[in-house]
């Protein structure tokens, strides 16, 4: 932080193909994670590992280029912790994902605003807040009830409907599991029974971590596949698919966001 000036308000993690939203930032001072002292490295194919400070439409924000999942193997409270310290002064936290359509109405391509979470691992014991509490960040036991901020959700929404996305922008539930491997057919017929829309393997430990902080969150997956729910299906998800949706629709959920960071205001 004492390298650059830029002090932002809004932060932004990108997903899985999605890291094209840090090349939209201005006047870029860049970190590589490899360069930041007790800083994970991003292993994952489609995360580039940086950290992008910059202007979005004028607006000061730092993007996550790459991100820390579950089955890279870091304890789940070093990798999420990161973020109070990086993100410390940001009052906004926006977050993408690339998740597999669980909900038989949605298609690949379609941009789901999270409107809720069901964090699986946190069931067994693998909560990123597990640990002692550091007082300084949040109380020891924060509420998730309303951890996805309502009104950036509604602001979302018209943003949308005025790019003309209406067809293809989506609400639900997403679900994390810790990965790496894509579910199997008996574990996406019971997700999609216990009410989630889409599942992924990231940003619930981040936006746990964000809420206990105190941020306003806000946070978008594109469905990049549909989960394999059917016996019959030759359907297989893999990971280039994933890769390949994200490319198809990076610049619409690009612009999504830039023009919501434009209407997001600062108080
Ligand atoms: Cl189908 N499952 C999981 N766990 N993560 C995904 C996905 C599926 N598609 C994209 N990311």
């Amino acid at each position: 932080m004492a390298q650059t000036d830029i002090r932002p308000r809004i932060g932004i993690v990108c997903g899985s193909g999605l890291g094209g939203l840090a090349n939209l930032l201005k006047d870029q001072v860049v970190f590589n994670y490899r360069d930041i002292p007790n800083f994970p490295q991003s292993t994952v194919h489609g995360h580039a590992g940086r950290l992008v400070f910059g202007t979005l439409k004028g607006r000061p924000c730092v993007c996550m280029q790459g991100r820390f999942h579950l089955y890279e193997g870091y304890p789940i409270q070093k990798v999420s912790r990161k973020m109070p310290s990086m993100l410390y002064h940001q009052r906004h936290l926006i977050l993408t994902n690339a998740a597999g359509g669980l909900n038989q109405d949605f298609k690949v391509g379609d941009i789901m605003i999270m409107k809720d979470h069901i964090n699986m691992p946190g069931f067994a014991g693998n909560n990123p807040l597990s640990g002692p509490n550091d007082e300084r960040f949040g109380t020891r036991f924060p509420c998730m009830s309303d951890a996805y901020d309502r009104e950036l959700q509604q602001l979302a929404m018209e943003v949308g409907q005025e790019l003309g996305y209406g067809d293809f922008l989506r609400e639900g539930v997403y679900c994390v599991l810790s990965g790496p491997s894509f579910e199997t057919i008996a574990e996406c017929r019971m997700l999609h029974r216990l009410g989630a829309d889409a599942v992924g393997m990231s940003t619930v430990h981040e936006v746990i971590v964000a809420r206990h902080c105190g941020m306003r969150v806000f946070a978008l997956s594109l469905i990049t596949n549909q989960a394999v729910m059917d016996y019959d299906s030759e359907e297989k998800a893999n990971h280039e698919e994933v890769l390949q949706t994200g490319k198809q629709r990076s610049e619409q959920l690009e612009r999504l966001v830039s023009t919501l960071v434009t209407r997001i205001e600062h108080n």
